[in-house]
């Protein structure tokens, strides 16, 4: 039977991560895919996980299952993390999830169980994934404005017309912060203005945040996400663990559904630890209880966020030094929005050919779309990449 079957196209992000391994350059640069980097390439275990680990397997006696929710004490975490006092805590139904990815095929799932019909209206660009599952799914796909190519910021005004186009019942996905691919972000006002939208049609936003504490800080990057909360009748929030703890294959994510009808909550969590009991039965619980330990006792979470900051920070630091750099070497001022976006993240604005073109001259993994992950510089590289970046005339 399995003759049958046909092969489908691979994910261009991790084609690429396997297209650098093989590349026996020394000078190569991995621009790829969405992993930290320190200084020296390394994605490091943070230090507030590996205290946690250790107590871990002091204290830990069992390893029998917890419940298809995942363990109650760390959705109550994670939405303190996420949420904070924005809704009240009654109106959450939450399950853990294998990863930020897990939660959202499950919010997928749940969209397509709960209304068939529904169309998903996703930015233009969006992480790639999310087309992937959908299309997989069967879910009908909108696609909203959202890069504008000439200032490589967001194009709000087009956003704005075309999510005024979603009816009642069709879901808007929006990236909490931090957005992947671009790096481009809406500030506050221009959230509340999407809210406003939201409202007047009856579409239910879908947030993913996969990159809390990236951005401007852990507060800050939740603002968003938080008044889009608060605002509307129901939501549903897909929360990752992978990059703000760096547990990346430990799988840890978190999806939510938010209701004001707080009748309905039992019904909501019902049906998520149903989705999780059809797709994998039990979440996986090792990060998920690393991440409980680190938010729930004051020194490791200090020690956590002093760690997040210096990740942060560090990424900012490259981002402006690359700014400087092409301005310098370009004599403009048109890559300015390398110091103004935020997250892992900036899109370039490279034709696929001039992504290729420094791929093979300079060794540069780029994404084809021009998307670079900030982290996989350092000091040293940044000179490089400006360089290779004004050679091939971007
Ligand atoms: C990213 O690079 O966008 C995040 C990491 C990732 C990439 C492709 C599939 C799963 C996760």
């Amino acid at each position: 039977m399995f003759e049958t079957l046909q092969s489908r196209p691979a994910d261009g992000i991790l084609a690429l991560m396997q297209m650098y391994k093989d590349d026996p350059r020394q000078t190569k640069i991995d621009l790829g895919v969405g992993v930290y980097k320190d200084a020296t390439g390394l994605t490091p275990i943070m230090r507030a996980v590996k205290a946690a680990e250790k107590q871990l397997w002091e204290q830990q006696d069992s390893k029998v299952y917890t419940g298809l929710a995942g363990d109650p004490a760390f959705a109550d975490a994670m939405i303190d993390l996420v949420l904070a006092d924005a809704v009240a805590r009654d109106t959450v139904a939450a399950v853990a999830t294998p990863g930020g990815t897990g939660a959202v095929r499950q919010a997928f799932e749940l969209i397509q169980m709960a209304r068939p019909e529904a169309r998903v209206f996703v930015s233009d660009p969006t992480w790639p994934n999310h087309i992937s599952i959908l299309n997989y799914l069967g879910v009908e796909i909108v696609r909203y404005r959202y890069f504008d190519k000439d200032s490589c910021g967001v194009d709000f005004d087009g956003m704005i017309e075309d999510i005024k186009t979603a009816r009642a019942g069709d879901v808007v996905l929006l990236h909490g912060c931090c957005h992947n691919p671009t790096g481009a972000n809406l500030n506050l006002t221009e959230w509340r203005a999407v809210v406003e939208v939201l409202n007047d049609t009856g579409a239910v936003p879908m947030v993913d945040i996969a990159y809390q504490g990236f951005g401007d800080g852990l507060e800050e990057d939740a603002a968003a996400t938080r008044l889009v909360a608060s605002s509307v009748p129901e939501c549903l929030i897909a929360a990752s663990c992978s990059k703000n703890f760096g547990i990346y294959r430990e799988r840890t994510g978190l999806l939510m559904a938010i209701s004001q009808n707080v009748q309905a909550r039992k019904l909501h969590q019902d049906t998520l630890a149903f989705l999780n009991r059809q797709n994998f039965s039990f979440p996986p619980d090792h990060g998920a209880r690393l991440v409980t330990m680190i938010l729930n006792d004051a020194a490791l979470r200090a020690d956590w966020q002093a760690e997040l900051e210096e990740v942060r920070n560090n990424m900012l630091g490259l981002r402006s030094q690359l700014a400087a750099e092409l301005q310098r070497l370009s004599g403009s001022d048109r890559f300015g929005f390398i110091a103004q976006h935020r997250g892992m993240f900036s899109r370039l604005g490279a034709t696929p050919e001039k992504v290729e073109e420094m791929r093979q001259k300079n060794g540069i993994y780029m994404v084809s779309d021009s998307r670079m992950n900030i982290a996989g510089l350092n000091e040293h590289t940044v000179p490089i990449l400006a360089k290779a970046i004004v050679d091939a005339g971007v």
